[in-house]
């Protein structure tokens, strides 16, 4: 017979398990409880976009660290932050960078850790006196993506897709789920949901037709 004597706080959880006779101690690794998943970007110009991947984690209850570090004006903190990473725990982090965008790269290179790169188009809202259209970078992020996307062999970093970073966020919490069960079911009725609005809005398509939906969905 088997039964639970006493659950000691502590992080991490210890529990204490009585079977045959036997007593041993178990650990239930929380992940509520410290931050899991490093966000970086290199400027506050990317604070904007990189916000959607910190909003997944928030919604999948994910503690995050989020920091600048920026590949070209801070080049030493990209080892620092990398091992402040592996020191923290992180499992994952999730770096975002517009342009010339060596930010996830370089740290990939630093640690083991596995990195999610999410490509910006640069919006520059710094310089004000710029013209609108002259914010955004000269190649519409294809300079990032291309960036983050072609690392050599043998140092690789995943690419989420242009100014994706909720995506980002997403595949941290299916690379998670491997080891939470519970993020698991979490991910599965978020499927689901989507799956729900999906079908509401075509059944609403439907009932009104394509002309009315239209101008009811863009006015
Ligand atoms: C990159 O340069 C940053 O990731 C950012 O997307 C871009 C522009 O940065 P700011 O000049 O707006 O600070 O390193």
């Amino acid at each position: 017979m088997r039964s639970i004597i006493g659950i000691f706080y502590y992080a991490p959880i210890i529990i204490a398990i009585i079977d045959n006779n036997l007593i041993y101690f178990s650990i239930v690794v929380s992940y509520t409880k410290k931050p899991m998943i490093g966000i970086i970007m290199g400027s506050s110009s990317d604070s904007k976009i990189m916000n959607d991947a910190a909003e997944i984690l928030d919604k999948f209850k994910i503690k995050h660290e989020d920091q600048i570090i920026s590949a070209h004006r801070t080049p030493s903190r990209l080892e620092e932050y990398a091992k402040h990473a592996e020191n923290m725990g992180f499992k994952i982090i999730i770096a975002g960078a517009g342009g010339a965008a060596h930010l996830p790269g370089m740290i990939a290179s630093h640690t083991i850790l596995p990195v999610i790169g999410v490509p910006i188009m640069v919006y520059n809202d710094k310089q004000s006196k710029k013209p609108e259209n002259m914010k955004f970078s000269s190649f519409g992020g294809l300079d990032s993506l291309l960036s983050i996307s072609e690392m050599p062999n043998g140092s690789p970093v995943v690419a989420v897709g242009i100014n994706k970073a909720g995506n980002a966020g997403i595949y941290a919490m299916k690379i998670l789920a491997n080891e939470f069960p519970e993020l698991k079911k979490k991910l599965k009725q978020y499927k689901l949901d989507q799956h729900d609005s999906v079908l509401k809005e075509s059944e609403s398509l439907k009932k009104q037709g394509l002309s009315k939906f239209v101008q009811k969905k863009f006015k």
